[in-house]
């Protein structure tokens, strides 16, 4: 009789914990072959004096929009932008970039809901990376599995829009914990949705204290200063 739940078998729980070890043992070697291949393309980058934003945020949360607006602000300064996107299908938001006169290369990952440092390399052999150039990565729409892999990045952008509702940083923590910065985007949108700011940002302070948060409205007056200056900073500070 099995001590734990009484259920008959005396080894089953012990012939568990070892093909649960084995899970583990197997999913630490993988995402540890990732993390040095992101280091790699980490350094790549640095020697060119190029910079990388991997973007993640929920479907739909604007982050195409966020990037555009971006390019087009950045633009203006002379940083030159190109763009790998991550969708399961359609390379409708490279579409979108191109028309920005970035350059864009699309991944199609068919059904796994995250980029990987290894898309993110074939991405750039695809992009010329000119020197002190910004590569911006806009990961698959997804909250929870981008935030699992790092792909390399100077700096990693979570997107949360007004239109998610307030307290998605305290359902998403590890999200919130693991982003160098934070844009809430949509913000045009405020007086049509029951979305408190102020709130967000606590949990989200609560969640990883000083985190740099930044309000967006692409579509909207407010554009995005804050994020542009965050950017631009990439050269000074990393
Ligand atoms: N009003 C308003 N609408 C926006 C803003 N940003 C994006 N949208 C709209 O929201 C919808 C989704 O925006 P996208 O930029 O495609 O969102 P996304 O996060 O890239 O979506 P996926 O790539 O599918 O995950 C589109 O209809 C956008 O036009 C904004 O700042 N204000
Ligand atoms: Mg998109």
């Amino acid at each position: 009789m099995c001590d734990h739940c009484g259920c008959g078998d005396s080894t089953g729980h012990d012939k568990n914990d070892q093909f649960n070890q084995r899970t583990v043992q197997i999913e630490q070697e993988v995402l540890a072959h990732e993390r040095a291949h992101a280091e790699h393309l980490r350094q790549r980058l640095a020697g060119l004096n190029a910079r990388m934003i991997n973007v993640i945020g929920s479907p739909g949360c604007g982050k195409t929009e966020l990037i555009c607006a971006l390019i087009k602000a950045l633009q203006r300064k002379e940083v030159t932008c190109a763009v790998i996107e991550g969708d399961l299908a359609t390379d409708n938001d490279a579409q979108k970039i191109r028309a920005t006169g970035a350059p864009a290369h699309q991944v199609t990952t068919g059904t796994a809901c995250h980029l990987t440092a290894h898309d993110v390399e074939h991405g750039l052999t695809h992009l010329a990376v000119s020197p002190g150039s910004l590569i911006i990565v806009e990961n698959v729409g997804n909250l929870v599995c981008p935030t699992l892999f790092d792909l390399g990045e100077t700096l990693r952008l979570v997107c949360l829009s007004v239109t998610e509702g307030t307290d998605k940083p305290q359902k998403y923590p590890i999200s919130f914990e693991r982003a160098d910065l934070v844009a809430i985007t949509k913000c045009d949108l405020l007086p049509h949705v029951e979305f408190d700011v102020d709130r967000s940002l606590r949990m989200i302070d609560d969640i990883k204290p000083g985190i740099p948060c930044v309000t967006t409205a692409a579509r909207g007056a407010e554009g995005v200063t804050g994020l542009v200056d965050h950017v631009s900073a990439l050269w000074t500070t990393s």
